[in-house]
Formats: C-alpha cells, sequence, structure tokens
C-alpha cells in the first residue's frame, strides 16, 4: 500500500480544528487530528508545507518508522506545533491501518482491558447556587465524576467558569478560545483564590456526599509553596487530583508540593513529549499524565509515555476539551481502553456543528465512554459539512494581576 494524497483541512464548525486526511492506493483513507488551539494556522502550514510533500509514496503500514523519520529528520525536536503534526500524521496511520485490519484501533493495541471508560464533565458556576446546578446537570447527563470550578470573589473572570460573558458578551460556554481578533484580558488574584477554594470544595461535599469524584483544575497559576498550601487544604475533600497546580516546566518545583500534600496531582496538558515527564515520573511527583493525543505525537509516542508511567503506579487522565477534535478524542478513547493503567477520561461533548463535520461512532453511557466497533477510529469527516466553515481568528484569553502583571492563565 503507498500513500497517494494528504490534504489538511481547517475547519470552524464551533470552534477551529486542523484535520490530516490520510487517502492511499488502496482507496483507504485515515484522519488525525493536528488542531493547536489559538496557533492551528501554524500546524497548519507544518503539515501542508514540509510534511505532506514527505509522506507521498510511503508505505501506510510503517507508523514507527515514519514516526521516527518525522521527528528526527526535522532536527528541531518537541515543541507543539511539530508534535500535533506528528500526531496527526500518526493517528491518520492508525486509522488506516485498523482500517485495513477490519478492526477497531483499540483491538491493535491490545484489545480491551475494561467494559467502559470512566469519563469527567466540567461543572462550574459563579456562585454556590449556580455550580450546584451545574453539578446536578452533569450527574443528569450521566457523569459520574465532576470538575469543579468556580468564579472568585474580587476576580472579574476565572478560567473554566462557563456561566461568565466572554469578551462579545456572549456566554463562552467552556470555550475559552474566543472568536475575537486580540486575546482577551482577564484577572488573577492567587491570595483571593486560595483563600475562597476550600470553602467551595466544603460546601459541595456538604450538598453531594462524600462518594461523588471531584477534580479541580488550578490551570498552572500557583507557585509551589501556593500549590502545596492549596493540596494541604483540599485534603479533607478527598479531591481525585489537583491539575496543573504550578506551571511544570520546572519539574522538580513538584517536589515541594508532594512533601506537604496526599491530595493527587495531575499534570501535562501543555507538554508534549515523554522528556517533559522525566523527573515527574521517575520520582513519582505526579499521580496522572494528562497529555493529549493530539500534542504528545500521536498514539505511537503516548502508548511508550504510559507504558513509562506504569512502572510507576501513575495513572492516564487523557486531556480531552472540545479544541481536541472528535479524531482527536476517538484516539484517546481507543488508548484508554486498551491500556491497563487508565485513569479517568476527561469528556467536554463538542457542539451540534461539529458532530455534523466529524460523525462519530463513540458512546457515552451512564457516565462511560466506548469508542465502538467500527473500523478505524470510527470519525468520518463529512468535507462538503466542513468546507462550510471557514477558519476564524480565535485566541486563548491570558491574566493580568491586579498591578498590571501578566501573569499565567
Ligand atoms: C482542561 C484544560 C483546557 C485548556 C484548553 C486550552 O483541563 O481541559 O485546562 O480547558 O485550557 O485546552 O486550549
Ligand atoms: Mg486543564
Amino acid at each position: 500500500m503507498k500513500i497517494i494524497a494528504a490534504d489538511v483541512i481547517v475547519s470552524s464548525p464551533d470552534r477551529n480544528f486542523v484535520t490530516l486526511k490520510i487517502t492511499t492506493d488502496e482507496g483507504l483513507t485515515g484522519l488525525g487530528d493536528g488542531t493547536l488551539n489559538g496557533r492551528e494556522l501554524s500546524v497548519a502550514s507544518y503539515l501542508a508545507d514540509h510534511v505532506v510533500p514527505l509522506l507521498i509514496g510511503r508505505d501506510p503500514h510503517r507508523i514507527e518508522d515514519t514516526w521516527q523519520f518525522l521527528y528526527r529528520s526535522a532536527y528541531w525536536r518537541r515543541g507543539p506545533v511539530t508534535m500535533a503534526a506528528i500526531a496527526a500524521v500518526d493517528v491518520a496511520l492508525w486509522d488506516i491501518k485498523a482500517k485495513a485490519a477490519g478492526m477497531p484501533l483499540y483491538q491493535l493495541l491490545g484489545g480491551a482491558s475494561r467494559t467502559g471508560i470512566m469519563a469527567y464533565g466540567h461543572a462550574s458556576g459563579r456562585d454556590l447556587p449556580e455550580l450546584f446546578d451545574s453539578i446536578r446537570r452533569h450527574l443528569d447527563l450521566g457523569y459520574r465524576s465532576i470538575r469543579v470550578q468556580t468564579s472568585v470573589p474580587g476576580i472579574n473572570a476565572v478560567y473554566g467558569v462557563a456561566a461568565q460573558p466572554g469578551v462579545d458578551g456572549k456566554r463562552y460556554d467552556y470555550e475559552p478560545a474566543q472568536r475575537t481578533p486580540l486575546p482577551a484580558e482577564e484577572d488573577w488574584d492567587s491570595r483571593a483564590y486560595l483563600r475562597h477554594l476550600p470553602e467551595v470544595f466544603e460546601a459541595v461535599r456538604n450538598e453531594f456526599g462524600p462518594e461523588l469524584p471531584l477534580l479541580h483544575d488550578g490551570h498552572h497559576r500557583m507557585t509551589p509553596i501556593q500549590a502545596a498550601r492549596l493540596g494541604k487544604a483540599l485534603e479533607p475533600y478527598d479531591l481525585f487530583w489537583l491539575e496543573d497546580c504550578t506551571p511544570a516546566e520546572n519539574q522538580e518545583a513538584l517536589r515541594l508540593v508532594r512533601q506537604h500534600t496526599t491530595t493527587p496531582l495531575a499534570i501535562g496538558e501543555v507538554f508534549n513529549t515523554v522528556w517533559d515527564y522525566q523527573t515527574l515520573i521517575r520520582e513519582q511527583l505526579i499521580d496522572y499524565v494528562r497529555s493529549a493525543v493530539t500534542h504528545t505525537g500521536g498514539i505511537t509516542a503516548m502508548r511508550k509515555l504510559l507504558d513509562f508511567a506504569a512502572q510507576y503506579q501513575i495513572k492516564s487522565g487523557i486531556h480531552g476539551p472540545t479544541d481536541i477534535s472528535p479524531v482527536g478524542m476517538a484516539a484517546a478513547l481507543h488508548l484508554d481502553l486498551a491500556i491497563h493503567n487508565f485513569g479517568i477520561q476527561e469528556y467536554m461533548q463538542h457542539g451540534a456543528l461539529t458532530n455534523e463535520v466529524f460523525r462519530q461512532s463513540f458512546t457515552f453511557t451512564d457516565g462511560y465512554l466506548h469508542p465502538g466497533e467500527q473500523p478505524g477510529l470510527g470519525v468520518e469527516l463529512d468535507e462538503q459539512v466542513a468546507a462550510r466553515f471557514p477558519y476564524v481568528p480565535a485566541y486563548l484569553p491570558f491574566n493580568r494581576l491586579k498591578d498590571g502583571t501578566v501573569h499565567d492563565w
């Protein structure tokens, strides 16, 4: 079999997505996700200008060889753009291989290790009544694990709170990238946040009881000592995890957090290779790996990363917000089903237009996801519908402290 074409399709149904479609001389096609929120066109160009010409004529079955070739022959290693582009190729090739085998991808990865994939959803509110309503709505949708994000008194706009209006005045419902020509500016105050959050978790536990797994995302905004203090303060509320408590480029910082708290830690959605996790995993400084298949070089690299983590009893918590396309989500679900050290899967649910562009065969029943039994990934791209939604510039917001200093968002 030979690759005869590779097309980069940028489409913006509810938000921007970059999809790679690889076609073989035998008529099989495979899809890969290369979406990098707020920087989509860089990946599209990396693929179309530099990668697609290298793919034509190659044997699509040689996935490991293609991965190593793209990673090493570029000379310039790592980075989100490169790794998203490699991921798009890798996932598309796995899609083709599984279609050629007539099997759902998880079968090629070793078969199912569980019957379903526990997913968590995003509840949020500006105050407690709104937050409780949101948690109840998620429970009604079937979710059995819930991420909790709230507004903080004194801060105007906080990451992850859906009901607050975006800069265009519209509710931005879990879609942090806003369709504006410039990034929106939000504000931040760590002391106010650290005071407020434990009270919120106390109220949520009192209302919903001790059983419900609860998660929280700190979105890289704390220093190590602040993160240590928060982890400790949240211990009575038995979190499933505290996510991205510090900007973890400095992996050693997590030693300090770990010394002070038994709250489980999840890190890694902004990372893109196993190298970003070396200290974190070897020293067992985290409990969950948060990488996305899309941003970490695809199934091939994620499998190796998660196998490395497994040696240290560290589990998966694969990134699954709306900026991971249905193709990237499907790739995550096949991997989730196959690996032994599965932890939990984030599942934010795409909008109706996105679901029209990407026809999907995965299911969500009683809180559990399943990738379905279609050969390959089980996702089809309707290119005609996709063409109706051209790229729209959109940026993630950023934070400033009260004195104007730029802060992690
Ligand atoms: C999460 C993430 C996202 C990111 C988004 C940025 O835990 O789901 O923090 O909400 O902010 O993916 O593009
Ligand atoms: Mg996060």
